[in-house]
């Protein structure tokens, strides 16, 4: 029996956390000790007594085995008593949520890097989520990564490599480590969840049909087991099931550009009523109807609006919440159900401290992302149950809850326009460029509305009182449209401008008009008024949503 190890290392100074952990491209982590030096900088941001028991599963990602392996043998040495892992390492981030709460762990750790490709050449990344089961505040993200700073050891025990067959268990040093169903507790929180029963027998009767594509990520077998196996929805309807470390070369980014499969399905005769895509980690969705997509901002409001068929919410919403660049369809519906809705950062984790406190019970991010209080993450198979749970309670088909929305509230007609690949520096001249001519801009008209307020978002957390800056610059106007701007964190090379438009429409004859094309102009302007051209040299965006 090896002993444990303590290992002499340097630190990497690019380990800092972004939107949603570190991500580096695959090489990056292979390299000798990188992954070792982070994990032991979590271990060292614990406190002692929150090392007891943690869960640990990834998307199953090219290089997720290995980094599995690795991180076992580095909690093990570090002592922590017991760690929760998913059969082969494979746990969707809302189910890594829901097992942290279910077995009151103090936190796990979770091996993704999301909608980023998979491969030997492409993306890898980890992060931490707490006791609640909420992605790490910045106040700990940031206390790891002064621990990577200042890093010059790390505990490993050598371990046999490891069958990770659920219901295996291993005693090594002070630790057990148990192997856990990757679906069974998260299939059995969503029974809790919803109504079973009625959406079984809805869809055995064809009342309501759905297509699923889980992108050969890791929802593959939770699809399988809820939809299939418990939903009884014929297997056909289930596309890209068998989950691969690259994800079948594709981008597991579930929008218009990369589901194009499940766009082209639900474009065609005959589709069913309901179509869905998830991401590589399970927590985002994309949500279409026969013939229309459903934006993730207009998705979350029509959730919140109709949340009573949902037996999850039928006591009441509480409050919602959704991140800035987010459109403001679901502050319309808010108001009219007499609830707060609160404005956060881009990131789950500004939603935790809001759900924790039982402020929310509601949350969603434009990029695909929507959830409840039942975790502490976004996700996508939930967001899924809520449509189809909406769909047989009204027996409405989507285009027509769709358009009763918009007639009703208004539409914000809303996409984004990425600038992808550009210079970091650049990117952030453009951001500092729109501040320095805040003055001048206010007052500038795009059609007939004029810029109101120019700023730079700040948020302040209105349960533990932290403030993060600089989390998007915006330009408001006077009639409510938006444009935003601010950076990607979650990318692995060069820099990402994300550019938000948005804009209200409330005449009945534009109401159903496609939104990117009614955007057209906004955009026009968002590009030439950042200069972005000229500081950056790109010329147009590089993906529009
Ligand atoms: C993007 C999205 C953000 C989301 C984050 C993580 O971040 O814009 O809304 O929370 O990805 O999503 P950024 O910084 O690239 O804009 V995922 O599904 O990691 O887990
Ligand atoms: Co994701």
């Amino acid at each position: 029996m090896d002993t444990i190890r303590t290992v002499s290392t340097q630190p990497f100074k690019d380990q800092k956390p972004g939107t949603s952990g570190l991500r580096k491209k695959v090489r990056v982590f292979q390299q000798p000790h990188y992954l070792e030096n982070f994990v032991q900088a979590i271990v060292n941001a614990l406190p002692e007594q929150q090392r007891r028991r943690l869960v640990l599963g990834g998307d199953g990602r090219f290089y997720n085995r290995e980094a599995i392996q690795t991180i076992l043998e580095i909690l093990v040495a570090n002592g922590v008593g017991e760690v929760l892992v998913g059969e082969e390492g494979i746990l969707s981030t809302p189910a890594v949520s829901n097992l942290i709460r279910q077995y009151q762990a103090d936190g796990g750790i979770v091996l993704s890097a999301s909608h980023n490709p998979g491969g030997p050449d492409e993306d890898f990344g980890i992060k931490f989520n707490n006791a609640s089961g909420s992605p790490a505040p910045e106040s700990l993200t940031e206390r790891m990564y002064q621990e990577t700073l200042s890093i010059n050891q790390y505990k490993r025990l050598p371990l046999p490599p490891l069958e990770l067959k659920a219901g295996r268990e291993y005693r090594h040093g002070n630790t057990l480590i148990r192997v856990l169903d990757s679906v069974d507790d998260y299939a059995a929180l969503m029974t809790r969840l919803f109504d079973f029963d009625r959406l079984q027998r809805a869809i055995r009767q064809g009342k309501v049909s759905l297509t699923f594509d889980a992108m050969h990520a890791v929802t593959g077998p939770y699809a399988r087991r809820i939809f299939h196996d418990m939903l009884e929805l014929p297997a056909h309807l289930l596309r890209n099931v068998q989950p691969l470390p690259d994800f079948g070369a594709g981008h597991p980014d579930p929008n218009r550009v990369h589901a194009h499969e499940l766009w082209d399905a639900m474009m065609a005769d005959g589709a069913p009523d309901l179509g869905a895509a998830s991401d590589g980690d399970g927590d985002r969705n994309m949500i279409m109807g026969r013939n229309i997509f459903v934006s993730p901002s207009d998705s979350l409001a029509l959730i919140a609006e109709h949340h009573r068929c949902i037996p999850q919410f039928r006591s009441g919403l509480a409050g919602v919440a959704r991140s800035m660049p987010t459109s403001t369809a679901i502050d319309r519906v808010a108001k009219h159900l007499k609830v707060p809705c609160y404005e956060t950062p881009t990131g789950w984790k500004f939603f935790g401290n809001l759900l924790d406190a039982g402020k929310v019970r509601l949350c969603g991010e434009e990029s695909f992302g929507t959830s409840g209080d039942h975790v502490r993450e976004k996700d996508g198979v939930w967001a899924v149950l809520c449509w189809l749970s909406i769909l047989v309670d009204t027996g409405l088909p989507v285009d027509e809850l769709l358009l009763r929305h918009w007639h009703a509230f208004g539409r914000s007609h809303y996409c984004r326009h990425d600038y992808e690949g550009l210079d970091a520096a650049a990117a952030d001249a453009v951001l500092q460029g729109l501040l320095a001519q805040a003055g001048s801009l206010r007052g500038t008209s795009c059609d007939s509305a004029s810029i109101a307020t120019v700023d730079s978002f700040t948020y302040e957390d209105p349960v533990d009182g932290s403030v993060s800056r600089n989390q998007g610059v915006r330009l408001l106007f006077d009639n409510g449209s938006r444009i935003i701007y601010r950076l990607s964190g979650t990318g692995t090379g060069s820099a990402t401008l994300r550019v938000y438009l948005e804009q209200l429409e409330q005449r009945r004859d534009k109401l159903a008009l496609d939104s990117i094309e009614h955007n057209r102009r906004l955009g026009q302007f968002a590009h030439q008024v950042s200069r972005i051209q000229a500081l950056t040299g790109a010329a147009e965006p590089s993906v529009i949503t």
